[in-house]
């Protein structure tokens, strides 16, 4: 099978933590008005990727709380669901980072929870099945993000679990992974919102983990990265997606992790900070997220640990009260 990689030449290994803090918290400060614009379709997920690194890399500290708090407020809206930024359009997806923000913050009580209920359980259709929004496009992507929006805000029990399960297994392969619909083909990506989805629902049970543990395993390339499906070239951001996973499923020691490690810490930026898709190429603050999330899953130097389901710090997971399912 063709194998595409990156060569590691002149390897970083050292951790640039006090690089990475400055570039988290300058993303913050909007760098500038040109990059703020371009951002500005997804600000509130990119604000969850870089205070939930922030807040894994600096002790919990994550700074201007009350304003973080008076934007998600900001883009609100009447049917429940939340926009990236003022005067967008409402998805599934901005809104489980809004409420994903919103318990970063210990503040998920103050969100209006019903009216919030009442927009995630609009989107399941009849099989089970989430659209991201009132457009109707269905995605595996959207069953996680439901799933996870509503144990985040203890409400589970408030859409039809057994069809959501449903409608996930109808899209597992014979390779033990999973697609965006049934009969598309299994990606990094959306195996570990399948898998989550199915932890968060304690229905493990239907994963055929050797199958797919193998899949998973098959992912790292000689570089040590992982990418996201055969023949693709390494992408930091399935080091999460993929190994995450594996970590759910009791099987993250079939990947070499010193590896894994190494390819992470040379895709740092020398310079500014943050973490780029692979060496050599321009930070930004999704990769920085799930580069340092996985590096936390392997303990790596002090950073807090995180949870392999949710994609939060540990300590929000257990103030909640939540026991995402995981295999050994
Ligand atoms: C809260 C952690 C968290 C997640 C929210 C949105 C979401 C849930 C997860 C996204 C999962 C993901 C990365 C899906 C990928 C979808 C997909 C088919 C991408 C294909 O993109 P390509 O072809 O990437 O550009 P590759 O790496 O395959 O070349
Ligand atoms: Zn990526």
């Amino acid at each position: 099978m063709l194998q595409k990689d990156v060569k590691l030449d002149n390897i970083c290994k050292t951790w640039l933590l006090e690089k990475h803090i400055d570039f988290l918290k300058s993303f913050g400060k909007e760098r500038n008005q040109y990059e703020s614009n371009m951002m500005e379709f997804l600000r509130m997920s990119g604000m969850y990727w870089g205070l939930t690194a922030l807040h894994l890399i600096n002790n919990g500290q994550i700074p201007k709380e009350e304003e973080i708090f008076e934007y998600i407020k900001s883009c609100e809206h009447n049917n429940g669901g939340y926009s990236p930024a003022p005067g967008h359009d409402p998805h599934l997806l901005y809104t489980l980072s809004a409420v994903q923000i919103a318990c970063l913050l210990n503040r998920e009580s103050e969100l209006p929870i019903e009216k919030i209920v009442q927009y995630v359980s609009s989107l399941q259709l009849k099989d089970g099945s989430f659209t991201g929004d009132k457009w109707g496009e269905i995605d595996t992507r959207y069953s996680f993000c439901a799933l996870a929006c509503l144990s985040l805000l203890g409400k589970l029990n408030e859409i039809d679990l057994a069809k959501s399960v449903e409608f996930i297994k109808s899209c597992q392969n014979f390779d033990g992974g999973f697609g965006s619909r049934p009969g598309a083909e299994s990606h990094g990506g959306l195996i570990y919102c399948c898998v989550g989805a199915l932890s968060i629902a304690g229905r493990l049970d239907i994963v055929d983990a050797d199958t797919l543990g193998w899949w998973l395993a098959e992912r790292q390339l000689p570089s040590g990265g992982l990418n996201g499906r055969p023949e693709k070239l390494p992408d930091v951001c399935y080091s999460w997606w993929v190994f995450s996973t594996l970590n759910i499923l009791g099987r993250d020691h079939w990947i070499d992790k010193e590896q894994l490690k190494n390819f992470i810490l040379a895709s740092q930026d020398n310079e500014g900070g943050g973490f780029s898709d692979r060496p050599g190429d321009e930070p930004d603050p999704f990769h920085t997220l799930f580069g340092i999330a996985a590096l936390s899953l392997m303990s790596y130097d002090k950073i807090l640990p995180i949870d392999p389901t949710y994609c939060l710090p540990k300590t929000v997971i257990n103030r909640l009260g939540l026991k995402p399912q995981t295999l050994s």
